[in-house]
């Protein structure tokens, strides 16, 4: 029988961080210290889901004001605890939060008063009006090397310094607070899978290589928007829906949080699709914390991911807000759209 130790010779995500640094001689251990800060701040999230789950049950009690506030407590709360640990690691020199209106700049090192090198965005909890369902949500973050941490002295330099497009960027990851607790991460060389160790307080390595099937068959989009699609979105559902003759169809799986909905595609494989609409021309999706990170996982793990028209990665944010249609998934599968996309570019 399962001894409960079992998870004492696994790599833990600070060991996996570390090793990685001493792979890279010149590292100063700045990304080691603010990785651990985002896995901290992963875990205080984690419990308070938790929690927030139990607070639920009382808001049932027809609080439902109550309930507003926990949600809204809990994205504050989560928001408030990646800012802190972040801050406190006095690695970064900008932080973007999708609760925040103006990217913020970082107090200055309390050792040596210089800049953090790192700047990060993060939503910290996507999907959060999913909480009262029990559906499993999740934190979103991406991570860049500020070119001149001097430069940076307010809101609007900060933005600038972030506004990178995603192959420029260092790392990206996301934690799922689903039935386990997983935490998805790349710092450029693959992808890894940790699942938190409740006994252990650790997130062990549990997935390590993840690589996305090639071509899947599952589509993740909310046909509840489909009589607003574009002609490509529109005749590639078709395409999956009623395949040519001696070609199943595929299933359709949205769970309407994107953290759960890309973890079952990086698994499974398949297409994550949230479309322009006419409703939301450039899509509900936002670029620095939802797109991009997601976008940088999916080809690190061989997959693609695209608006229709340019690769997600190439895109060159204007706004630290600003939203892109997404289609990412298996490399094959995207690419079926993609050539669909091109006959109406
Ligand atoms: P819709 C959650 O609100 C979210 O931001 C993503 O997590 C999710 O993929 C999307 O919106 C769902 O949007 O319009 O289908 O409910």
């Amino acid at each position: 029988p399962p001894t409960g130790l079992e998870g004492l010779d696994s790599v833990t995500l600070t060991r996996f961080v570390l090793h990685g640094q001493r792979k890279h001689h010149d590292a100063s251990g700045d990304l080691t210290l603010l990785l651990a800060a985002v896995q901290l701040a992963c875990k205080v999230t984690e419990t308070c889901v938790r929690r927030a789950g139990i607070a639920k049950l009382y808001g049932l009690a027809g609080s439902g004001n109550v309930q507003g506030e926990d949600q809204k407590k809990l994205d504050i709360i989560a928001n408030d605890t990646f800012k802190v640990n972040i801050e406190s690691s006095e690695r970064c020199g900008v932080m973007v939060s999708e609760e925040d209106e103006l990217a913020i700049v970082c107090t200055k090192s309390s050792i040596d008063g210089t800049t953090g090198k790192y700047a990060i965005a993060f939503d910290p909890l996507d999907g959060s009006s999913n909480i009262d369902a029990n559906v499993s949500i999740g934190t979103i973050f991406s991570i860049f090397k500020i070119d001149d941490p001097d430069s940076i002295t307010d809101a609007k330099s900060a933005a600038a310094a972030i506004s990178q497009p995603g192959r420029q960027m260092v790392a990206a990851g996301y934690a799922m607070y689903g039935s386990a607790t997983n935490l998805v991460i790349s710092v450029g060389t693959g992808v890894y899978g940790f699942t938190l160790d409740p006994s252990l307080g650790e997130f062990v390595l549990t997935h390590p290589d993840i690589k996305i099937p090639s071509r899947g068959k599952i589509y993740s989009v909310n046909e509840g928007n489909a009589k607003n699609w574009d002609k490509a979105t529109t005749e590639y559902i078709q395409s999956l829906k009623y395949p040519e003759e001696g070609k199943s169809s595929y299933s359709l799986r949205y769970i309407g949080s994107m953290v759960a909905d890309v973890h079952r595609t990086l698994f499974y494989g398949g297409v994550f699709i949230y479309p322009a609409d006419k409703k939301s021309p450039n899509g509900k999706l936002r670029l620095l914390y939802e797109a991009a990170p997601m976008a940088f996982l999916m080809e690190q793990a061989g997959g693609k991911a695209t608006t229709g028209k340019t690769e997600i990665l190439d895109i060159v944010p204007e706004d630290i807000h600003q939203r892109v249609p997404v289609y990412m998934g298996s490399s094959e599968d995207i690419a079926d759209f993609e050539a669909l996309a091109s006959k109406y570019a």
